[in-house]
């Protein structure tokens, strides 16, 4: 059985977080140490702790996490100037929080991450 995180507490509203989406999958939350003007996380409500630990029955969940990060790029007006979307994985990926989430960081030119 996966440890909750604080996360949990997060979708169940139980400590104060700026909560902006939540539905029954999925809970988006703007992160306390924003990287970018605006820097949202995007998480399953199910305790999901890493990407390796998706299964064939969350496909549904990970396709709306998705959408609703292209809904909150909109909201953010930041979809036609630019955004990215990331999910860091275990260490090397210098994951933290063992509650899958999806960073949305836009608002600024972000620079290239890769090549
Ligand atoms: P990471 O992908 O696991 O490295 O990212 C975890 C993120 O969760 C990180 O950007 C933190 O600032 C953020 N966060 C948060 O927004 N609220 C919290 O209570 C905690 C972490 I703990």
């Amino acid at each position: 059985m996966a440890q909750e995180t604080i996360f949990s507490k997060i979708i169940r509203q139980e400590i104060p977080a700026d909560i902006v989406f939540q539905d029954d999958k999925v809970t988006a939350f703007r992160d306390i140490s924003p990287q970018a003007p605006t820097h949202v996380l995007i998480i399953p409500n199910k305790l999901i702790p890493t990407v390796n630990d998706i299964q064939e029955e969350d496909e549904a969940v990970l396709g709306h996490m998705m959408v609703v990060a292209a809904k909150i790029a909109k909201q953010e007006g930041i979809d036609e100037s630019g955004y990215r979307l990331i999910m860091n994985c275990n260490k090397d990926a210098g994951q933290e929080v063992f509650h899958l989430h999806m960073h949305l960081l836009g608002g600024k030119n972000l620079g290239r991450l890769i090549g």
